[in-house]
C-alpha cells in the first residue's frame, strides 16, 4: 500500500546447519526473551517447549536485520507455533541460583527446593550430603559463574598442552566450543585431544587427571548410553588458573574446564560435535539428516568416515559452515 515502508519478507532455510549463524545479531532483544523462555521451560522439565524457544531464537539469529513487523516472518519455520505461546514465568530464582552449582542439575534442585533450601547459604546451613564436585562447585561458585574471557581460555591451553604432552608425546590439543566459534568471553572453556597414531590415546585422560596440579575437582559426564557423537572420554572438570583473580590477595581463580579425547579416526566428529552451538547447530544436524525433519538415531548419524568437518558436510550434502557461522 502507499506510504507504508517497504519490507523485506525474510527467507530462511529450516534447519540450523543448513544456516550461517555469525555473532554479530540484530534481534538480541527477542532472542534474549526467548532463551529466557527456554531456560525456563527446561528448567520445569518442559523439554518440548524449551525447544521450541530454542529453535525460534535460533531462527533470528540468523536472519540479516532486525525484524520490524510480524509479517516479515511469515511462512518461516519454528515460529508462531502454538508452543510458543508464552505462559507465565514459573520457574524461580531459586532454581537458577542451584542449578548454578557445578554438578547439580534440575532434579537435585528440585528436591533440594521442596526441603526448603532456596539459596547457597540454606544449602550450607542444611547439612545436605554434597558429592565430591557439588562441594567444589559450592565452594567456587563465584568464580565458575563469572565469565571466562577468551585471554584466560589461551592461558588455560597453554597449562593444558603441557601437561597433556608430559604424559603423551605427540599428542594434539585443540579449543573447540564457543571459543572455536570465536566467542569472546564463555562459560567454561572446552578442549579435544587426539594423537596422530590411532590407539595412542587410550587412557590418556587419567593421566593427565593425576599429574597437573593445576586440576580441582571433576565429575563424569551426565550417565547416558554412549553415541557418536560425545562416545567420547571426557573430563567435565574445575581448573585452578594462576594469576587471574580480581582480587589481588587472591592467587588463581577456579574456571570451569571440559576435556574430551578422542581417537584420530573420530576426530572431525568429535571436532564438530564439540564445536557446537550446543542448542541449536548440532541437533539440527541429526533431524536435516532424517528426510522427515525428525532427529535421527545417533547410532545411525555418522555411519561413515570423515577426516575433516569439511568431509562431513560433503558427506551430509551441506555446504560447509565454517565455525564462526555456527552461532545459532
Ligand atoms: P558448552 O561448553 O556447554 O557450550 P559452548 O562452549 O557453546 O558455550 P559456552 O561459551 O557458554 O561454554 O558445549 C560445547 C560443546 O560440547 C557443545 O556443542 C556440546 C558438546 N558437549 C558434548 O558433546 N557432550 C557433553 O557431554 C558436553 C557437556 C558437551
Ligand atoms: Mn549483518
Ligand atoms: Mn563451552
Ligand atoms: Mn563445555
Amino acid at each position: 500500500r502507499a506510504g507504508e515502508p517497504e519490507v523485506e519478507v525474510f527467507s530462511v532455510p529450516s534447519y540450523a546447519c543448513q544456516r550461517r549463524t555469525s555473532l554479530e545479531n540484530h534481534n538480541a532483544p527477542l532472542t534474549d526473551a526467548l532463551s529466557l523462555l527456554a531456560e525456563n521451560a527446561e528448567l520445569n522439565d518442559e523439554e518440548g517447549r524449551g525447544v521450541a524457544f530454542r529453535r525460534a531464537a535460533a531462527l533470528l539469529k540468523t536472519l540479516p536485520s532486525a525484524v520490524m513487523s510480524a509479517s516479515q516472518l511469515r511462512g518461516l519455520p519454528c515460529l508462531g507455533e502454538h508452543s510458543l505461546r508464552v505462559r507465565p514465568l514459573t520457574s524461580s530464582r531459586s532454581q537458577l541460583v542451584l542449578t548454578g552449582i557445578f554438578g547439580v542439575g534440575a532434579k537435585t534442585a528440585d528436591r533440594w527446593i521442596r526441603e526448603g533450601i532456596h539459596d547457597l547459604h540454606q544449602l550450607r546451613a542444611s547439612g545436605q550430603v554434597l558429592n565430591r564436585a557439588q562441594r567444589a562447585g559450592l565452594q567456587h561458585y563465584a568464580d565458575i559463574n563469572q565469565p571466562v574471557t577468551r585471554a584466560e581460555a589461551d592461558a588455560i591451553e597453554a597449562i593444558v598442552e603441557k601437561a597433556v604432552s608430559s604424559v603423551l608425546r605427540g599428542a594434539q590439543i585443540v579449543l573447540t566450543g564457543g571459543f572455536r566459534r570465536g566467542k569472546p568471553s564463555g562459560h567454561d572453556v572446552d578442549f579435544l585431544i587426539t594423537h596422530p597414531e590411532e590407539g595412542r590415546e587410550e587412557g590418556l585422560m587419567p593421566k593427565v587427571k593425576t599429574t597437573r596440579n593445576s586440576y580441582l575437582e571433576s565429575k563424569d559426564g551426565p550417565g547416558r548410553p554412549p553415541s557418536n557423537m560425545d562416545r567420547f572420554e571426557r573430563c567435565l572438570s574445575i581448573f585452578k588458573l594462576p594469576g587471574a583473580a580480581e582480587t589481588p590477595q587472591r592467587a588463581w581463580r577456579a574456571v570451569r574446564v571440559d576435556l574430551v579425547v578422542s581417537p584420530i579416526s573420530q576426530f572431525a566428529f568429535a571436532l564438530l560435535g564439540w564445536t557446537g552451538s550446543k542448542v541449536s547447530f548440532r541437533p539440527d544436524l541429526r533431524c536435516y539428516r532424517s528426510s522427515d525433519g525428525s532427529p535421527v538415531r545417533q547410532s545411525l548419524m555418522f555411519d561413515f568416515c570423515a577426516a575433516s568437518e569439511e568431509e562431513i558436510f560433503a558427506h551430509l550434502g551441506l555446504e560447509f559452515v565454517p565455525p564462526s557461522e555456527r552461532n545459532a
